[in-house]
């Protein structure tokens, strides 16, 4: 009895694995679709380059302890909103904003949540806009509906965060050290910001011309 009540949590583990696998390739497919439209139309691709991933079963367990819900595939399909993950690398900061309305307007895709860390970015000077969108799945019994968290952010911006996640996890748990890395990085941020901000304006010269 218990062998097949293991089976079965495992079988419903995979076929989240695969709803969630679905609805990635979905909104990639849509992306690459934008990219290689904008491509033709004004011969530049505003992506850079597209990332995904579904969070580790590990990963899944630890977020429905830390939120004290139960630990089940339907309560992970009910309470996270992150167990797919597609991150969008831009050239520049208003395509983030071209991409991002897009998506929005994509009548398939219904908008569930918007987190603009770009206008208000994180107190530790994070930057990145991040949307949830339900994305449809049709499978050979129906229609499911699946999360994805998108997050879209220049290269500039996932260069920072990149190192900052390392520098977060490498931290030794000195207080003073972990203070000054606090300020530099947030002094990192901004300098990133008004780097992405000339490329822009650069960009927009060179446009008018
Ligand atoms: P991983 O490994 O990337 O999945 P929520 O409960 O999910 O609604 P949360 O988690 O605060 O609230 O959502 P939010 O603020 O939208 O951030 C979710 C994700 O954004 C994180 O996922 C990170 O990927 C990224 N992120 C947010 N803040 C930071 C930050 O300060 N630094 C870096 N480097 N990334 C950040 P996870 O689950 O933490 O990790």
């Amino acid at each position: 009895h218990k062998e097949e009540q293991i089976q079965d949590v495992f079988y419903s583990f995979l076929e989240l694995e695969h709803l969630y696998d679905s609805a990635i390739e979905l909104v990639k497919t849509q992306l690459n679709i934008f990219d290689n439209e904008f491509s033709m139309r004004f011969q530049r691709n505003p992506i850079h380059n597209i990332e995904s991933r579904i969070k580790t079963p590990q990963s899944i367990v630890g977020k429905l302890q830390r939120k004290g819900m139960p630990v089940t595939p339907e309560s992970a399909r009910n309470n996270l909103t992150d167990i797919a993950g597609v991150r969008v690398i831009c050239c520049y900061i208003d395509d983030i904003y071209a991409i991002a309305d897009l998506l929005t307007d994509h009548s398939a895709f219904q908008l569930r949540k918007i987190k603009d860390y770009i206008k208000n970015p994180k107190p530790n000077g994070y930057r990145s806009f991040h949307m949830i969108l339900d994305v449809p799945v049709y499978m050979s019994n129906g229609k499911e509906i699946a999360p994805v968290e998108i997050q879209i952010r220049t290269i500039a911006m996932d260069f920072w965060a990149s190192l900052e996640h390392q520098l977060h996890y490498k931290s030794t748990g000195d207080p003073k050290i972990a203070a000054s890395l606090t300020g530099e990085l947030k002094e990192c941020s901004e300098t990133i910001s008004g780097i992405d901000q000339k490329m822009q304006d650069m960009f927009k010269k060179i446009n008018l011309l």
